[in-house]
């Protein structure tokens, strides 16, 4: 279990790396070039002065969430070409300064939705949380506004020139059905996996969240046959899933020790959170601590250590803890509690072996 820690860059986090450096145990920063443009090439310079800079601080930059993919790509359309040859050339570059696995998505238009991202847990601490009904309701504009004024800081996959394009977007997914966004995907991998291959990288598909249809628009990733059908496109080695346990376990269906089980292996990269899910289908992120939420966090690390899991790991969302300002769900204390807890986990049950 190598141990990482997102971070969004000098100029664009509340967290420093000198404060994630007294973090006990974590080995690299998860990056990404948050600056750019969905669909443009992370020029070379670029990804090695941010490489430079992480590792000055002796952590490994391994890891890249996310190169997120242009809305042509996921639709199929004429410009996709143009656009997935741009993709890798951004895996060529990273992986000529090392990275070893990129984390992507393949959600329509949105990335993560939640409803309120300072929801008040009874502990007094608030966290990211999720109405269903409220998103039935919704016009997706509202949301918009929600999510521009939860921080000053752009969130990933929810940028402005995008956000400012919504209702085009939604005029373009009218016509697309579950089976082409499967058939976009999989031309889009059979495109990029060699590349990916000769660059030393792996793939990792990140689920969608929350795992279910939002706003009529088509996904994909929900659950234990989406997980098989993504590794039946092809059998590369750099075809592979970002274990999210937040996002998949999001759903009752989704059992999460039964997935770990079958998918850790083909899984080089592992989110953990927890979340408690209610009866009338919202959920709210909690503490990573198992009885906290509904997820068996314990049971999924057990998985992991039984097959010396040695893909990277981090602690996924927190909650905002002791007043702290942060990127909501990215503050520094959750995260790096979840992060003791889950050492605590694998050293009990390595030494138990
Ligand atoms: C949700 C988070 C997301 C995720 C991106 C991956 O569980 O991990 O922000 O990083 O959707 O592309
Ligand atoms: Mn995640």
């Amino acid at each position: 279990m190598n141990i990482t820690f997102r971070w969004y860059g000098r100029d664009n986090d509340t967290v420093t790396l000198d404060h994630v450096k007294q973090i006990p145990g974590v080995k690299g920063i998860v990056w990404a070039l948050h600056q750019k443009p969905v669909g443009e090439v992370w020029e070379k310079e670029e990804v090695k002065a941010e490489m430079d800079y992480i590792q000055s601080y002796g952590f490994h930059g391994d890891v890249v969430e996310s190169v997120n993919i242009h809305e042509a790509i996921k639709l199929g359309n004429e410009d996709r070409d143009r656009y997935i040859e741009k993709y890798k050339q951004t895996i060529r570059n990273l992986g000529e300064v090392g990275v070893k696995v990129i984390c992507y998505n393949f959600m329509p238009i949105f990335d993560w939705t939640r409803t309120d991202m300072f929801k008040a847990l009874p502990d007094g601490s608030t966290a990211l949380f999720f109405e269903k009904d409220k998103v039935v309701n919704l016009d997706p504009q509202e949301l918009i506004e929600t999510v521009a004024s939860a921080s000053d800081l752009t969130l990933p996959g929810w940028e402005p020139e995008k956000m400012g394009r919504i209702k085009e977007l939604f005029a373009a997914y009218e016509s697309v059905t579950e089976e082409d966004l499967w058939e976009n995907l999989g031309y889009f991998l059979n495109e990029i996996l060699p590349v990916a291959e000769e660059a030393g990288i792996k793939m990792a598909i990140h689920p969608d969240d929350p795992p279910w249809t939002i706003f009529g628009l088509p996904r994909i990733m929900t659950g234990r046959e989406s997980l098989e059908k993504l590794l039946s496109i092809s059998e590369s080695p750099s075809n592979g899933i970002t274990f999210c346990t937040g996002s998949l376990g999001a759903s009752p269906k989704n059992d999460m020790v039964a997935l770990a089980a079958e998918f850790a292996h083909k899984s080089p990269f592992a989110h953990i959170r927890n979340v408690k899910i209610f009866e009338n289908g919202d959920f709210i992120e909690t503490s990573h601590l198992t009885s906290d939420g509904s997820i068996n966090i314990k049971g999924v690390v057990k998985e992991l250590s039984d097959i010396q899991y040695d893909g990277y790991v981090r602690p996924d969302h927190g909650r905002h803890l002791w007043g702290e300002v942060c990127r909501p769900g990215y503050g520094l204390y959750d995260r790096a509690l979840g992060i003791m807890y889950l050492h605590g986990l694998w050293d009990a049950y390595q030494a138990s072996k």
